[in-house]
């Protein structure tokens, strides 16, 4: 069992944050993901071909450059296209998402669960807050009307933040790793040590004409912070109420990651109409779920029921708060 270190989990404790070497194997099981991947880039491409959005399909280009292309030429960020989750928003019958097997096997890959397992015990649910981010370099980038960056920088948040009270009690882990080297030039995560030990603080749904849901700077030490490069294979875990951001992606080629969150079984995951899973049971083996098509079938269900009735909001925050201001 590939455990948190006694070092580990009291770097964890003290300062909100962890980087762990080795949690995944990069051949065995990050590698199967990006060969996934391509192909869902592959679908992706033909689409929009044949809508006539793009001139090409990029074939012959590897994942990177290729997906580049295709968000710069399409003027458009097709992320939603690759994510193992729904929006927050607007889901509609088919609105795109990816949840397919190779993905399934790095959520439920075993040295990622015993390190979840050092942080929230033996029961342990994937909790359906999840991302996979692929980010193109900035500089050619498409961009909103106010000229920021679709998709660019994650802004100053904690992740008890973007999902709904009911969770505040939950021991909520979240996991983040890089399918490929992610470093300061192409955007990793910085955090800000011991921001945990504080409150959860005031999230503005944009602040000073930046986009997305953020803490604005008065509220924390941003003197303090600290990028964390973490190479393919290895992962970063936060808390719920560590403050974390990521830098720009200023390198030429992209930065693609993936945050998974883990849970005790039993309490709440704070977007409780999407579908998380028991990953791991001391006590009930027999409820893990070990089936690829079923995690798919489960989020397509979830798609199908929010497109057609009413659909939750995962936001607590208000623009007029006073701290936004
Ligand atoms: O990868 C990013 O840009 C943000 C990730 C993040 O905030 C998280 O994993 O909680
Ligand atoms: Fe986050």
């Amino acid at each position: 069992m590939a455990a948190l270190t006694a070092e580990q989990k009291e770097h964890f404790e003290e300062y909100g944050f962890v980087h762990v070497p080795g949690v995944f194997d990069p051949e065995g099981t990050i590698d199967p993901v990006i060969d996934e991947y391509a192909g869902v880039l592959d679908s992706l491409a033909e689409k929009l071909y044949k809508d006539g959005v793009i001139s090409s399909t990029y074939s012959e280009l590897e994942f990177g450059d290729r997906v580049t292309k295709i968000y710069v030429e399409s003027g458009e960020v097709h992320n939603q296209y690759f994510d193992f989750s729904l929006p927050q928003n607007g889901v509609k019958p088919d609105t795109p998402f990816w949840a397919g097997p190779a993905v399934f096997n790095t959520l439920t890959a075993p040295g990622v669960i015993d390190v979840a397992e050092s942080v929230v015990g033996s029961e342990v649910y994937s909790n359906p807050v999840q991302h996979v981010r692929i980010k193109i370099p900035e500089s050619v980038s498409p961009r909103d009307e106010n000229g920021n960056v679709i998709f660019g920088v994650s802004p100053w948040h904690q992740d008890a933040g973007v999902v709904n009270p009911e969770a505040d009690e939950t021991n909520l882990l979240t996991v983040w790793f890089p399918l490929m080297d992610a470093g300061v030039e192409n955007g990793c995560l910085t955090v800000v040590p011991g921001s945990h030990r504080g409150e959860l603080l005031t999230h503005c749904p944009g602040y000073k004409e930046r986009p997305g849901l953020q803490i604005p700077e008065h509220l924390f030490n941003i003197g303090d912070s600290m990028p964390v490069p973490v190479k393919k294979g290895d992962a970063l875990l936060l808390t719920k109420k560590t403050v974390h951001a990521s830098l720009p992606n200023v390198s030429n080629s992209i930065r693609w990651s993936f945050d998974l969150r883990y849970q005790p079984t039993g309490e709440a995951t704070g977007r409780s109409v999407f579908p998380g899973f028991v990953a791991r049971s001391a006590s009930n083996p027999g409820s893990e779920l070990h089936d690829a098509q079923r995690w798919f079938s489960m989020w397509e269900n979830t798609r199908d029921s929010l497109a057609r009735g009413d659909q939750p909001s995962f936001n607590r925050w208000d623009t007029d708060d006073p701290s936004c201001a």
